[in-house]
Order: C-alpha cells, then sequence, then structure tokens
C-alpha cells in the first residue's frame, strides 16, 4: 500500500508501543487506546489490507484466521459468557483507521441496536 503508514502498520512495526495480548505469523491482537468495554481488543492482521471491503478472494484463509483468533483471544481473556466483535468499513460504516481491524469487545452486557 502506497502512501504513509498507518497507525496500526507502525503498531506491528513496533513504531509505537501497543499493549499486545497475541500475536502468531499472520495476525496482532492488542488493546484499543480508547475502550468501549471493560476488554477491548482490536485483531489486525500484519498483511496491509485497507478495510474488509478490499479482502481479496485469495485472503480467504486470513479472514477465516482473523476470525478464529478473535475466539481464541476470548477465550483467553475469560469472555466465556459471551463478546460482540465489531468490523467498522469505510466512512459510513464508521472506520477512522484505514488498516482492517476486528474490535472484540466484552465485560459487561451489550446493546442493540449499536449506534
Ligand atoms: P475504527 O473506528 O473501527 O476505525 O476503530 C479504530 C480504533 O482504533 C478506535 O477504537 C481507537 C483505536 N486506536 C486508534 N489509534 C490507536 C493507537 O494508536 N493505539 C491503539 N491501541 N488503538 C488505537
Amino acid at each position: 500500500m502506497a502512501g504513509e503508514k498507518t497507525i496500526f502498520k507502525k503498531i506491528i512495526d513496533r513504531e509505537i508501543p501497543a499493549e499486545i495480548v497475541y500475536e502468531d505469523e499472520l495476525c496482532l491482537a492488542f488493546k484499543d487506546v480508547n475502550p468501549q468495554a471493560p476488554i477491548h481488543v482490536l485483531v489486525i492482521p500484519k498483511q496491509e489490507v485497507q478495510s474488509m471491503a478490499h479482502l481479496k478472494i485469495e485472503d480467504q484463509e486470513l479472514a477465516g484466521h482473523l476470525m478464529l483468533t478473535v475466539g481464541k483471544v476470548a477465550e483467553m481473556l475469560g469472555l466465556e459468557n459471551g463478546y460482540r466483535t465489531i468490523i467498522n468499513t469505510g466512512a459510513e460504516g464508521g472506520q477512522t483507521v484505514h488498516h482492517l481491524h476486528l474490535h472484540l469487545l466484552g465485560g459487561r452486557s451489550m446493546q442493540w441496536p449499536p449506534g
């Protein structure tokens, strides 16, 4: 991806700090700097993908891996009573960082509909 690095790419490259809770060869999970729940973690691919809308058929395995990682991290963090997973996509989806990320929110009861 051309242009300036996103804040998440800088976290992947260890140029800025983050509270990392899980890492493997394909992805990284770290605490959100502005938590919206007692537990709020972001799971991101190490590969630069701008958003869910930018995933390609060849990213199928990566996309599945990210979902499975959310489940793994939720289990690691003791969220056995449930949690919410959110992927904001594009301007109207509320995406502010243009590197694909899965929000994992837990530790309280969630409301529906979301805002
Ligand atoms: P979204 O609106 O879906 O693009 O969410 C982006 C999230 O990223 C938002 O909840 C705040 C979080 N965030 C932004 N900058 C940083 C940062 O520098 N460090 C961490 N840990 N989280 C960040």
